[in-house]
């Protein structure tokens, strides 16, 4: 029996005064200020564009869910209503409107749903002077194409009305099942699904005798989107102490903290790992639970590293056991993947910034494990990166192997060689400098050509492009590479997920083979490299910053 929401009958038309004119939205969806999401109709205006240009909407499923920001259950029932109005046959969503992207993703696929509507600005900090975010999600459970975000926003253009249904709001504090017109809305656990996900893919009883033998680990939720998740996964199913998982309740401002797992806004979990000898395993998620950060004792994971160690020792972990067909990265990412890929010879595709480029791979199951320098790894189990998954990975590598996760380390180069890496964001950049430093490096990439850098032949530069051998598209102009003998390179890109002025982000890379030193601190291995794109840019004096704002 469902509940019946009164009044939600007949749609009402709502005119606009002027069509939506925000420029198209990035790689994760809609990104901006709270603030600006509250502008009148504004929200409503891009869902209209969203109902209009996804197909499938009559009669189709729509899984919905948010990362537990300031919103978040508002939008929820805006779109439910919207939802109803556009002849939606049933929307999926969860109480308190918790939903991870990766719990997203699976539930897309599981329920086998025209696509999905996360509400989440990622890793961007939230509250009313935070971030908001739409992201619409198609029917593989992956970031929408490239041709849907531009239907899209074309659609926005034109706008002059929407429709929606009037009436009482949905309770989303229990598990339940409403009718609103002729449309369902069913409220689910949205926890418990992803769970049983994950036990398919790993041996929760091999992780729990780790973790029995003493091993100590500690998780961040971060007042995000994954304490329910890993509170229930890490504490009740596996069976770690109680306090294992810290900052597990979702706060719509995440307690004021910016939800992004790095070494600058994960600090409070880094001490306890880099600092003091407690615990043997550290993690931390994201705001919508997609990005991952692993540390051990003494020994922070570098995320291009993590993703060739996961790949390396992939058949620890039943769900992958029978190997690999294959593994991608995200061009700033690392090539030390490639390298263990060639070991195991599976192919390595190299795609731009961005989930959407794995999607296409994952579903022609030309690759099974793919990640992004950007705390980023997943496979082919959903088509969103998943950051419990890589935790899970890692504790199962941990448990198989019975060792540390800096020996772990230590054996991955002493058999691979090391590429020290590292990336700076100069965030907050005004728009117009941020343009001119990039513009006039991509101006000055011929005349590199052949000549030293930091000391190495270049021997490429160039403005990356991709050709997705899948369906053809091609996109460019995804970041101005600096490629230089023996495997080192530096990449200067601009953000797409910033919400103030510009984020310039430089990333570097030097390879140190097996018999070189592998223990280097990776800013001093990287100085010469660091030295000569600053010089070159002048990035600090036009910028205005001395340092970047984060260093990874
Ligand atoms: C950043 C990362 C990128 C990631 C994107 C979305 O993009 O660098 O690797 O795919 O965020 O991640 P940009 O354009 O700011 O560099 V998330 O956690 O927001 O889905
Ligand atoms: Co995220």
């Amino acid at each position: 029996m469902s509940n019946s929401i009164p009044n939600k009958q007949a749609p009402i038309i709502v005119s606009l005064d002027s069509p939506f004119t925000d420029q198209k939205p990035g790689t994760s969806g809609l990104r901006k200020s709270s603030k600006h999401f509250a502008q009148k109709n504004y929200l409503e205006s891009f869902v209209e564009a969203i109902f209009q240009t996804l197909p499938g909407v009559q009669g189709g499923t729509l899984v919905l869910g948010g990362d537990g920001r300031y919103g978040n259950e508002n939008a929820i029932n805006v779109i439910i209503a919207m939802g109803a109005a556009h002849g939606l046959k049933k929307i999926i969503t969860t109480t308190k409107g918790i939903l991870s992207t990766p719990a997203a993703s699976h539930l897309i696929r599981s329920q086998k749903a025209i696509g999905g509507i996360i509400l989440s600005a990622s890793h961007n900090s939230g509250g009313p002077d935070g971030d908001f975010g739409v992201k619409i999600n198609g029917p593989n459970g992956g970031p929408a194409s490239e041709a849907l975000t531009n239907s899209i926003y074309e659609c926005t253009k034109s706008l002059k009305e929407y429709q929606i249904l009037q009436g009482s709001l949905i309770p989303l504090d229990q598990t339940d099942i409403y009718s609103i017109g002729s449309m369902k809305v069913e409220v689910i656990d949205g926890v418990e699904d992803y769970i049983s996900l994950m036990e398919k893919l790993f041996d929760f009883d091999k992780i729990a005798s780790l973790l029995r033998d003493d091993f100590k680990i500690v998780f961040d939720a971060m007042h995000a989107v994954t304490g329910p998740y890993a509170k229930q996964l890490l504490e009740k199913v596996i069976g770690a102490p109680n306090g294992t998982v810290r900052n597990y309740v979702p706060l719509t401002d995440f307690g004021g903290g910016h939800p992004d797992p790095n070494l600058t806004y994960a600090k409070e979990l880094a001490d306890l790992l880099l600092n003091q000898d407690f615990y043997d395993f550290g993690a931390a998620c994201d705001g919508d639970g997609d990005r991952n950060m692993i540390l051990g004792k003494s020994c922070f994971v570098n995320p291009s590293d993590s993703l060739a160690v996961l790949t390396a020792n992939s058949s620890l972990v039943p769900a992958y056991a029978n190997g690999l067909i294959g593994v991608a990265r995200s061009m700033p990412t690392s090539s030390a993947v490639d390298v263990v890929a060639k070991d195991l010879q599976i192919n390595a595709y190299e795609t731009p910034t961005g989930w959407k480029f794995f999607g296409n791979l994952l579903d022609k199951n030309l690759i099974t494990i793919c990640g992004e320098e950007s705390f980023g790894t997943g496979s082919n189990h959903i088509r969103e990166k998943d950051g419990l998954w890589a935790v899970l990975f890692w504790l199962q590598i941990l448990a198989e192997k019975k060792c540390t996760v800096y020996d772990v380390m230590q054996q991955h180069w002493n058999k691979y060689g090391r590429h020290y890496y590292s990336r700076h964001d100069y965030e907050e950049i005004p728009i117009n400098i941020a343009n001119e430093i990039y513009s006039k490096l991509e101006q000055g990439l011929p005349s590199l050509s052949q000549q030293k850098f930091a000391g190495h032949l270049v021997t490429h530069a160039d403005n990356f492009s991709y050709e997705d051998s899948v369906d053809g598209s091609i996109t460019t102009n995804q970041g101005l590479r600096i490629l230089l003998e023996g495997n080192n390179r530096v990449i200067l890109r601009l953000s797409g997920t910033g919400t103030k002025g510009a984020t310039l982000r430089i990333y570097l890379e030097r390879y140190v083979s097996n018999t070189g030193d592998l223990n280097q601190n990776p800013q001093k291995a990287l100085s010469p490299l660091i030295t000569a794109i600053n010089d070159l840019t002048k990035i600090h004096t036009l910028s205005g910053k001395n340092h970047p704002s984060v260093i990874t």
